[in-house]
């Protein structure tokens, strides 16, 4: 692995002077290496960057991502991962190089089953794990592609001191782009501020959002300097263009999910399939989870949505015009519920079944009588 950080200026990091060297790591067999590590999983993530790592691990060959730290204290022990333990395949998708995981990784829902291959005592297994839930941060490292000319990746000691992880990616090129690819509803874009970065163009999913500043006459780590809530809850991409100043600097991204988070997922969310003819009623005043709820007029119309855990509520409004609703899951009829109730009442959980097997599972309401049928939220477990 060759990094080529011997043509950076240094005096633009506050280093006038300093040798230009390669940052050292040592591998497990204490050979020098180029660092690797990032943070994962409260763990640390390398390629098989050295022959002393490929030697300890067992591995046939270079392909993988390594566990090279971890302690029982962090979420990937939680998850039955153990040090030294090598990511040979992640969803059936093979991993060669640490960015072949990342890419895959980066799309999954959090709280989702991710079914993965470890190597492990010279054999490989197969192992399940849960995607954690919550805030993830993510290093500049973890799956960000870098389009350009002049993109540099720089660790502790050649200017990325500092920042999350001790190291960031920087390029002087006007033009160069970072795009970074998530599963969630928002994202941070975390970087240093300094006098001789400049302004950014911050777009998502290809549309332009607005031009940031990276300016700051003092040097500021670890900075948001780009932050955007309330998407959809999907698979996004943020993209950066370098427009002014001497760099653009990258150096960690904050993931939200905040359906997988509260667990709930209101009715305008795209993994709910409605069949039939479903309106949306956005802005009703009756206290509504979101303000809105989706209804339909039509018997056998129905809704249905699959999803990763052990549980769902059916969240909606009773009301005087409301019949009954037929419940499945995983297509097998639950029982029939009435949403019928003399005055309007909204956010009644009318259904909950938390029991289930912990899996993938499908939940289905189907309109059976009454003049309209509604969802307002699905709570998962
Ligand atoms: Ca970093
Ligand atoms: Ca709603």
């Amino acid at each position: 692995m060759t990094l080529g950080y011997v043509n950076f200026p240094m005096d633009q990091f506050g280093k006038p002077g300093a040798p230009q060297c390669p940052p050292i790591n040592y591998g497990i067999d204490g050979s020098e290496e180029l660092a690797d590590g990032e943070p994962f999983m409260g763990a640390t993530l390398t390629s098989i960057f050295s022959e002393g790592i490929r030697s300890a691990t067992g591995l046939p060959d270079l392909n993988g991502a390594c566990f090279y730290s971890l302690t029982s204290e962090s979420y990937a022990y939680s998850q039955g991962l153990r040090q030294l333990d090598v990511i040979r395949k992640i969803k059936g998708t093979v991993v060669t190089t640490k960015e072949s995981f990342w890419i895959v990784y980066n799309q999954i829902p959090q709280g989702s089953v991710i079914d993965l291959e470890i190597y492990r005592n010279q054999a490989p297994m197969n192992l399940s794990i849960i995607k954690k839930s919550g805030t993830e941060k993510l290093n500049d490292t973890a799956g960000v592609k870098y389009t350009g000319s002049d993109w540099l990746p720089r660790d502790s000691s050649t200017g990325g001191a500092g920042s999350y992880n001790d190291d960031i990616n920087a390029t002087t090129a006007n033009g160069d782009y970072f795009e970074f690819t998530f599963y969630g509803t928002g994202i941070d874009m975390i970087t240093s501020k300094y006098s001789d970065e400049g302004d950014v163009d911050i777009y998502i999913d290809d549309v332009f959002q607005q031009t940031i500043s990276c300016y700051s006459t003092t040097r500021l780590y670890q900075q948001v300097v780009y932050s955007k809530m309330d998407l959809p809850s999907g698979v996004h991409t943020i993209k950066g263009v370098k427009k002014t100043g001497s760099y653009m600097i990258v150096d960690a991204f904050n993931i939200y999910d905040t359906y997988s988070e509260s667990g709930i997922l209101n009715d305008d969310a795209s993994e709910i399939t409605y069949i039939g003819t479903w309106h949306s009623s956005e802005h009703r005043g009756y206290g509504d989870y979101g303000d809105d709820v989706h209804y339909t007029t039509n018997n056998d119309d129905y809704f249905e949505l699959t999803f990763t855990g052990t549980g769902v509520e059916y969240i909606t409004e009773k009301n005087s015009d409301q019949g009954n609703v037929d419940i499945y899951i995983d297509d097998v009829l639950q029982t029939t519920v009435s949403c019928y109730n003399a005055t309007r009442l909204s956010q009644q959980t009318v259904y909950s079944k938390t029991d289930l097997p912990s899996g993938v599972h499908t939940i289905k309401v189907v309109k059976k009588s009454g003049q309209y049928a509604l969802l307002d939220a699905l709570k998962i477990y």
